[in-house]
């Protein structure tokens, strides 16, 4: 064995130090956030902009393995390729010092450029990444050193290529430690400081001029196990492309109002509260959600119609489209008429009772009947650009989804669950129940098949409004003990029935019969 090779640190060793160090600059970055926001951390940084830059068909098998739990699987990837990078810089830095610490640099520098190109981040946003790679680099090449045997060359175990517990392992284990410490440290504040802030935010709900009618005990069905027909807010499914939900001031917030129109607008969060406010039970759909899937919710909002603010600017001939914009830089592009015609299309500030939580859009988000999210239900927002489709695209028209989004009618299975046992009642009944939606036209019949039999009609829950779901049961009686397989189809209110035809959700929404198999025992 030669000098050199007895000097270079095993390989385990070396990545151990690569990974550890990469830690550091994550965790020194995520403590630096407290200071300068959420949005400069670099893993929220790098994770929202791959979300900006996937192909729609990805995002749509993200939320078909993951659901909402998306965001969790895409840190647990992030995490996962970055201690691999470190790992394989660790190794290098075993022959080549010098280039490892260029490489961990460059990483760093990757990091903060990505930082710098963030909608809601700017220049002083980069701090806590530089900085954290600043610290990183010697962290690392003093760890590769700590391995070199001691200058007298007495060190046996250090000439054998192994390592000394006291000298090195004891090192290497304390900085892994501090950074687990800190950055988790820091994480955890981030999130408690946020839940504090949340409820600092809290404002006096306006009282709506304009009131919805009140849901009647019948609109929920009476079978077990189906969820609450109005869905609370804690359990409203949340989809957006915001790693750090934006956090927003409502002293500071105004919404903007331009483009073709005859006078710019700027309102101020007390001027938006001031106009009169109508309250409106509207069901909120996902275009990414699947035959079956749970990408809908059920709300009470209270908000001012976009309709009184836009004829106040005075919209010009020729516009066809107004495009929404986030404090993060999403936007929605919505046929100008849905905004104008008669429906509750609203800038909604509560939600259930509540000012909006923060993840559905604090202080204020748009709800337009009829449309799914993607294309009208922008959370946090900004701005209205009264324009032309022709001339203007939205975040997920440039990402292969249609620019228009109109909610195609839906109906699924709630109870049973897929390959649930249900047993019958004492008169030798099961019932099942689900749900159905087809905004802006109401949901007129829906019909249950079991096994190859006839389609039978269930019964429906009180209709609240065209825009709301409706929810139906059927009671099945003397079920043959065994496997069944139920499907569902709903017909609209214009007579329009709930097509067979199978789509995925990309380019404007799924479609198909929900199925799903159960027993009766
Ligand atoms: N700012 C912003 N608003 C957004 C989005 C987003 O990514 N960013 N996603 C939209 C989509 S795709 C949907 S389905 C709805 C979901 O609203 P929710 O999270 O309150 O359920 O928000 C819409 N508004
Ligand atoms: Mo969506």
């Amino acid at each position: 064995m030669t000098a050199a090779q007895a000097r270079r640190a095993p390989r385990w060793w070396a990545a151990l130090a690569g990974v550890v160090a990469g830690g550091a600059l994550v965790a020194v970055a995520e403590l630096l956030a407290l200071l300068f926001g959420s949005a400069s951390a670099p893993f929220v940084a790098v994770g929202g902009a791959f979300i900006d830059l996937i192909p729609p068909w990805v995002k749509d098998l993200a939320i078909a393995l993951f659901g909402t739990w998306d965001k969790v699987a895409l840190f647990a990837s992030m995490g996962l390729v970055h201690a691999a990078l470190t790992a394989l810089i660790g190794l290098l830095g075993r022959r080549r010092p010098g280039l490892a610490a260029a490489l961990l640099g460059g990483l760093g520098l990757v990091a903060a450029v990505v930082v710098l190109t963030r909608a809601q981040n700017s220049i002083p946003d980069v701090m806590p990444t530089l900085v954290g790679t600043l610290v990183a680099v010697p962290l690392l090449g003093w760890l590769l050193r700590r391995q070199e045997p001691a200058a007298d060359g007495a060190d046996a175990a250090s000439a054998a290529g192994a390592v000394t517990p006291r000298r090195a392992l004891l090192p290497l284990a304390v900085t892994a430690a501090a950074a687990l410490v800190v950055g988790g440290g820091a994480r955890a504040l981030n999130a408690s400081r946020e839940a504090a802030r949340a409820v600092a935010e809290t404002f006096r709900i306006p009282t709506p001029a304009t009131r919805a009618a009140e849901i009647p005990a019948e609109a929920a069905v009476d079978v077990e196990g189906m969820p609450p027909y109005l869905t609370p807010n804690d359990e409203f499914y949340r989809i957006d492309t915001a790693l750090a939900v934006p956090r927003i001031d409502p002293a500071d917030w105004s919404l903007r109002i331009h483009g073709l129109v005859d006078q710019e607008l700027t309102l101020s969060f007390e001027e938006l509260l001031a106009e009169p406010a109508t309250e409106a039970h509207v069901t909120l759909t996902c275009v990414s959600n699947s035959v079956g899937g749970e990408l809908a919710g059920n709300a009470t909002w209270i908000g001012v119609p976009v309709r009184t603010l836009l004829e106040r600017a005075g919209v010009q001939d020729g516009a066809d489209m107004v495009l929404s914009r986030s404090h993060d830089g999403f936007t929605a592009s919505t046929p100008l008429e849905a905004l104008t015609d008669d429906r509750d299309s609203l800038l909604a500030v509560a939600m259930n009772g509540e000012p909006l939580p923060r993840e559905h859009g604090f202080p204020v988000r748009m709800v337009v009947p009829g449309l799914y999210g993607y294309v009208s239900a922008t959370k946090w927002l900004t701005e209205l650009k009264v324009t032309r489709f022709a001339d203007d695209r939205a975040y997920w028209s440039d990402r292969g989804w249609s620019e228009r989004g109109p909610i195609k009618i839906a109906s699924r299975v709630d109870v049973p669950r897929a390959f649930a046992t249900l047993t019958p009642d004492a008169e030798d009944a099961v019932v099942l129940g689900g749900t159905a939606w087809a905004q802006q036209r109401g949901i007129a019949a829906v019909q249950v098949r079991i096994d190859d039999g006839d389609w039978r009609e269930a019964e429906l829950g009180a209709e609240v409004s065209i825009d709301t779901w409706t929810q139906w049961s059927l009671r099945w009686e003397d079920p043959a003990p065994g496997d069944h397989t139920v499907t569902v189809r709903a017909v609209d209110r214009e007579g329009e029935q709930q097509t067979e035809e199978e789509a995925s959700p990309a380019p404007d929404g799924a479609s198909g019969w929900h199925s799903l198999q159960f027993t009766v025992e």
